[in-house]
């Protein structure tokens, strides 16, 4: 990575992070995406996907077994979902943080699921729950061409050492 991995004991990181289709109808891309990268996370991959039913049970494959599952897999196919990577220091553990509790209405006012959601179905937006998934997640939905090494010219004043 950029800046030769550690600090410490916090991993430069990257995370996969979808922006739910409930998410991109809402028009929510912009803002979302806004509050990654004030907070100092860059983007390293973005695109826009139609889901396919095969996509979305590789990516849900430990909920199979879940009564919603039918359900989650028939929302997150039904319109267009914003797929991105980040990366940055602590970049999974922050980003959930940052979403919030699965259920909306559990989720601390700030987060964005506090922000912007209600329902557990339509909760805006996924993130890796751990530097494994998120490595799994996003050898899933992207190439690695799609991927990029870059060095962001800011990294000195968002970072001590870089
Ligand atoms: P994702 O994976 O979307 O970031 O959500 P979480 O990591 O926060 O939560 P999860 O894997 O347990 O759930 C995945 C996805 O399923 C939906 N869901 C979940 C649902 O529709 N009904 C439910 O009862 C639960 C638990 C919401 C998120």
């Amino acid at each position: 990575m950029a800046d030769g991995g550690f600090f410490g004991w916090i991993s430069m990181e990257r995370t996969f992070i979808a922006i739910k289709p409930d998410g991109v109808q809402r028009g929510l891309v912009g803002e979302i995406l806004q509050r990654f990268e004030r907070r100092g996370y860059k983007i390293v991959a973005l695109k826009c996907v139609q889901v396919s039913e095969e996509l979305a049970k590789s990516h849900y494959a430990d909920l199979s077994e879940r009564p919603f599952f039918p359900g989650l897999v028939a929302f997150i196919t039904s319109s267009p979902v914003v797929a991105i990577v980040l990366e940055g220091k602590d970049a999974v553990a922050t980003g959930r943080t940052m979403i919030g509790a699965t259920n909306p209405l559990s989720s601390a006012p700030g987060t964005i699921r506090g922000d912007y959601g209600i329902d557990v179905g339509r909760n805006i937006i996924h993130g890796s729950d751990s530097v494994a998934s998120a490595e799994r997640e996003i050898a899933l939905w992207f190439a690695p061409s799609e991927v990029i090494d870059w060095q962001a010219n800011q990294a000195k004043w968002i970072y001590e050492k870089v």
